[in-house]
């Protein structure tokens, strides 16, 4: 007989708290549309993904009234820090997997880097 182990295997279903919805991002998919539903959809937006200690894409063009959102899939965590004259207060810290977002309503060129790690920069410019 034995038994049997029931696994949920192949289905990424991780609840962390400060109620940040994690979507299946690391199921492929790059286009950061797959919503969850009924959930808000953290991974909406245009994706900047952290990965390796860098952003990607490290400069990123969007149209006015865009939603740039940044997913951390490093083990380290990082954080966003506009450095633009937008003044937007830094992001908490992102854990793996946890996603931040920003929404760039005026053209222009923001800078931002990780406040952990001054290295990582990244821009997005908006027009
Ligand atoms: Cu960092």
């Amino acid at each position: 007989m034995g038994h049997s182990i029931v696994r949920r295997g192949g289905r990424w279903s991780l609840a962390v708290g400060l109620g940040v919805a994690l979507t299946f991002s690391a199921c492929g998919g790059d286009e950061g549309r797959e919503t969850a539903d009924g959930e808000e959809a953290v991974a909406a937006g245009t994706p900047v993904t952290i990965m390796n200690f860098a952003y990607e894409p490290q400069e990123l063009q969007v149209a006015p009234g865009t939603k740039v959102t940044w997913t951390n899939k490093d083990s380290a965590t990082h954080t966003v820090q506009d450095l633009s004259e937008l003044n937007r207060p830094i992001s908490p810290d992102l854990l793996e997997s946890y996603s931040f977002s920003i929404t760039y309503e005026k053209p222009g060129s923001y800078a931002y880097n990780c406040g952990r790690h001054p290295f990582m920069t990244g821009t997005v410019k908006v027009a």
